[in-house]
């Protein structure tokens, strides 16, 4: 097959991945590419893996930091999780592996808003940046970058980072080309400037990743997919939520509060975020726009259907058959997406600007409005805030979904205080279950409780919250978020217990 690297001075750089591998030492830094499943370094980090039970084996403790864009796949954090290879990773991950590791206290992990990253590399807020690994889908003759399906970090790992190391991947559709916006107008404060973005088309920077060529210290050609994300077909309460959401999203049009083809759309990851844009594609309004940090299989059907005239992001997480109809079809999608650093997708000066409607799933939400998008009671950590708050924070409107219960019933995912806050209540102005819808906005938090409690919570959870909202409204010492603390988080105790809420 052709080869995607057209530049003299990295065809000489071509080895192995296990040659590469042994280019990064114990206790470097790693920024790896890598965003929902795509657009990950396929080879080096497993090649890197048997390094390290290797060394491991013979008594010589060796680990990295992995910083990346946000979850990649097994062949990344799993693979480095399970020879307990990683000693810190940022910003996001969702691998069931690395999972264990940080919540059985064997991985040192931060959280970190998407936006947050690349600025605070540059800040110096997390240290020095040693290497970066990072697939592309080519390399131009001068040395640029044709970038792969995601963007993430990408820019800031090879500007940041000492030493480069780059996977080819020839399994990446050369038509990329020209799909992406990399931009390079970032000053540091003091310097820096508007970002000149002010519609989802529009494009303020160029096609192609800047890279010197003298820091490349290794090339790796692969040829192997991106992970799959595999979606549920809607099922019931995903359907419910969407309703709910649609029917919101009308009232609100005809309210005046939104103009006929809304405004921006943001929406998580997974199946309820996934089933609302099934429920846009068959819904009313038309010529919708998305400004959003990953794109589903949903959005591409949005596409598709000439519903969603055109999305931003900075990912792809797609099926399989979502994926082959992508790349069969670039000429007709790269006219209509655009992939971005993800400190501009998901930037709040341009989510502010643009007035997105942010719609992110959630754990738990209390009746107050606070909501835990992380940590399962209170301290095991699910996957990472990613970039609902960046969203949420800023957004036009900010909306929060998850079916009422948890466990088949067990546990109520409306509480009297959340285990875990990652969205105050400050930041969220509508939450969603199938059950239905609670508008916060204008409402003070003893009026929030009312409607989170009627329209939210699943009816047999109802008569305890209200039960415990009633005796803090009479024994709380104060009435304006009404609290019994002795017995705040018995709910949470109670499933401890392996109990029903
Ligand atoms: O656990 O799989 O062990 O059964 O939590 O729950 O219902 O599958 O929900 O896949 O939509 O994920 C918040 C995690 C929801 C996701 C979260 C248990 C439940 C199950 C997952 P099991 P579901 P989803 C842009 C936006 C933060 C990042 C974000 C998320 C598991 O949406 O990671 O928004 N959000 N990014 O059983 C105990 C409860 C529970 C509960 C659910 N109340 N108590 N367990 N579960 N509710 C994208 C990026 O930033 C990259």
């Amino acid at each position: 097959s052709e080869s995607r690297i057209h530049c003299a001075a990295l065809g000489g750089k071509i080895m192995s991945a296990d040659e590469a591998a042994a280019l990064i030492p114990s206790g470097a830094n790693v920024g790896m590419s890598g965003f929902t499943g795509s657009g990950y370094p396929k080879a080096i980090p497993a090649a890197l893996a048997r390094r390290i039970e290797v060394e491991n084996a013979r008594g010589n403790r060796f680990r990295i930091g992995v910083w990346t864009g946000a979850s990649t796949a097994p062949e990344l954090d799993g693979a480095l999780a399970k020879v307990d290879g990683i000693e810190m990773r940022l910003p996001y991950q969702s691998d069931p592996v690395c999972r264990e590791r940080i919540n059985a206290g064997e991985m040192e992990y931060i959280d970190i808003h998407l936006s947050h990253v690349a600025q605070f590399v540059w800040f110096g807020f997390l240290g020095k940046l040693d290497v970066a690994v990072v697939e592309v889908a080519g390399v131009l003759p001068d040395g640029r970058l044709i970038p792969s399906s995601s963007v993430g970090n990408n820019k800031t790992w090879l500007d940041q980072a000492d030493k480069v190391i780059l996977e080819v991947n020839a399994w990446q559709s050369p038509k990329l080309e020209g799909m992406h916006d990399i931009y390079y107008g970032t000053e540091l404060p003091p310097y820096r400037k508007p970002i000149p973005l002010v519609a989802t088309a529009d494009r303020i920077g160029e096609p192609y990743l800047r890279c010197d060529p003298d820091k490349v210290i290794a090339v790796v050609e692969t040829n192997s997919p991106d992970r799959n994300s595999a979606f549920a077909a809607p099922d019931e309460s995903s359907r419910r939520i969407a309703g709910h959401i649609l029917e919101f999203l009308q009232h609100e049009v005809r309210k005046g509060r939104l103009p006929p083809n809304l405004l921006p759309l943001q929406s998580g990851v997974g199946n309820i975020a996934n089933a609302v844009m099934a429920g846009l594609n068959e819904g009313p309004f038309e010529n919708l726009s998305a400004y959003t940090e990953v794109l589903q299989d949903g959005m591409l059907d949005m596409i598709r259907s000439g519903k969603l005239a055109h999305a931003s992001a900075t990912a792809f997480s797609l099926s399989n058959e979502a994926l082959a109809e992508l790349n069969a079809n670039l000429d007709f999608y790269r006219e209509r997406i655009v992939l971005r650093p993800q400190e501009i997708s998901n930037h709040p000066e341009v989510i502010r600007r643009l007035g997105v409607i942010a719609m992110n799933g959630m754990i738990e939400a209390d009746i107050y409005g606070n909501v835990n998008s992380t940590h399962i009671m209170g301290s095991k950590i699910m996957n990472g805030i990613g970039g609902s708050g960046d969203f949420a924070r800023n957004a036009y409107l900010s909306i929060f979904m998850t079916p009422s219960q948890a466990k088949d019933g067990a546990l109520s995912c409306i509480v009297p205080m959340v285990s875990h806050v990652d969205h105050t209540e400050h930041d969220v102005q509508v939450l969603v279950t199938e059950q239905g819808l609670a508008d916060l906005r204008g409402l003070s938090p003893r009026q929030r409780a009312k409607v989170v409690i009627d329209n939210c919570a699943h009816p047999d959870f109802r008569p305890a919250l209200r039960d415990y909202f009633a005796r803090a409204l009479e024994q709380a010492p104060g009435r304006h978020t009404p609290h019994l603390l002795g017995e705040v988080f018995d709910w949470h105790l109670r499933a401890l217990r392996g109990e029903r809420m």
